[in-house]
Formats: C-alpha cells, sequence, structure tokens
C-alpha cells in the first residue's frame, strides 16, 4: 500500500455488516503498518454529533435540541456532512480513513465525495457498497431495531420507514454472498484498494 491518505466510505443498510467489516479491514490495514483509523456510529453518535450533555450548564436543553442529531433527513444530512469534513481532514494529514453509516442518501454521500476529492484527487474517496438484501437484515436484527420500526415504534427507520438509496457506482460493491465472513469481506476491499492504487 501507498501511504495515500483515502477515505473509505461504507454505505448499507442497518445490520449490513458495514461496522464489523470495516473494523476488521482496520486491523488488517494497522497489522501491514498503514495509518488507518475508524469513524462510526459508536464512536460518533455519541461524540461529534451527540446531544451535548453535561457541557452546558443550564444552558444544557437548548445546546442539545440545536446541535444532538437524530434520524431526519435533515438530522441525516447534518451528520454526514459533520462526518464527512472530519474524514476529509483526516485523510488530508494521510490517513487511510474508514467512515462506515447507513448514510442512506445520494446526495450526501456524493457530497462528501466532492468535498474529499476537491481538497486532494479523483480516487481519494472510494465507496463501499454494502449490499445485503433488507430480508436478511431484517433477519439478523441484531438490536431488534427492525422489530421495534416495523411496529412503528421507530420514526424513518432506513428500509422500512424511511428510502435506502443505493450507489449507482461505487468503486466497490460488497454483494451478500451465504458464508461470507466479515473477514472474507474485509480482505476483499482491501484487495480492491490495492488493485485501485491505493
Ligand atoms: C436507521 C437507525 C435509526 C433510524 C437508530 N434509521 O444497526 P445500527 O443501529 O447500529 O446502525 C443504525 C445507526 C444509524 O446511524 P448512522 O449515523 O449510521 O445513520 S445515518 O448515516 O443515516 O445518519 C441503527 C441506529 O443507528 N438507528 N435509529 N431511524 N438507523
Amino acid at each position: 500500500l501507498t501511504q495515500r491518505g483515502t477515505v473509505v466510505w461504507f454505505t448499507g443498510l442497518s445490520g449490513c455488516g458495514k461496522s464489523t467489516i470495516a473494523n476488521e479491514l482496520d486491523g488488517l490495514l494497522i497489522a501491514r503498518g498503514a495509518a488507518a483509523t475508524l469513524l462510526d456510529g459508536d464512536n460518533v453518535r455519541h461524540g461529534l454529533c451527540a446531544p451535548p450533555s453535561g457541557l452546558s450548564g443550564e444552558h444544557g436543553e437548548a445546546f442539545a435540541e440545536r446541535f444532538g442529531l437524530g434520524f431526519s433527513p435533515v438530522d441525516r444530512e447534518e451528520n454526514i456532512r459533520r462526518i464527512g469534513a472530519v474524514a476529509a481532514l483526516m485523510a488530508n494529514a494521510g490517513l487511510i480513513t474508514l467512515a462506515a453509516f447507513v448514510s442512506p442518501y445520494r446526495r450526501d454521500r456524493d457530497r462528501v465525495r466532492r468535498m474529499v476529492e476537491s481538497d486532494g484527487k479523483p480516487g481519494d474517496f472510494l465507496e463501499v457498497f454494502v449490499d445485503t438484501p433488507l430480508e436478511i437484515c431484517k433477519q439478523r436484527d441484531p438490536k431488534g431495531l427492525y422489530k421495534k420500526a416495523i411496529a412503528g415504534e421507530i420514526a424513518h427507520f432506513t428500509g422500512i420507514s424511511d428510502p435506502y438509496e443505493a450507489p449507482e457506482a461505487p468503486e466497490i460493491h460488497l454483494k451478500f454472498r451465504e458464508g461470507m465472513t466479515p473477514a472474507d469481506a474485509a480482505a476483499e476491499i482491501l484487495q480492491a484498494m490495492v488493485d485501485l492504487g491505493r
């Protein structure tokens, strides 16, 4: 691998495996001596994009209301904008930056692509479509969120009550195969990155 900063952007439904695969890939990259880092829901939705708590004293509630993000279309747009800006900075500093978010709207992903490419070069943004069918994600339902969404308990749930706009020309298209492990998927992406000159 060359040490050129790159944003590897994973997109796919809740439960498609993107976070697990991105974690595996992060491990593979680090084992090869690459400077890699991972942004995902667990570190971003609870940090950069979380409702601030205990930080602003008497203004706490107003603060949370204005700056904390949920899952309405406008909140997702802002979530992806913030993550994209951070990922672009990290890639600019030379890191292979893995970002794993549902990022359901094509326009928001394309905006991140343009931001990364305008800071660097075409090829610095690789979109990875983790293409696991909705039926499989529903069966997995690791957090019971699909069950709740189907029961109408979660508004704007991607795939159930909010759209998922699949990438039209992702650099890497990971189509679901029976028996494919996250490690297999990560190895495939690593090979694709090498093939793409990363
Ligand atoms: C989709 C939701 C929702 C709604 C909570 N729609 O499987 P998970 O649990 O861990 O991944 C999902 C995660 C999505 O957060 P992102 O920051 O990736 O979303 S986005 O890129 O659209 O901004 C899911 C959980 O949060 N979750 N409510 N309504 N996923």
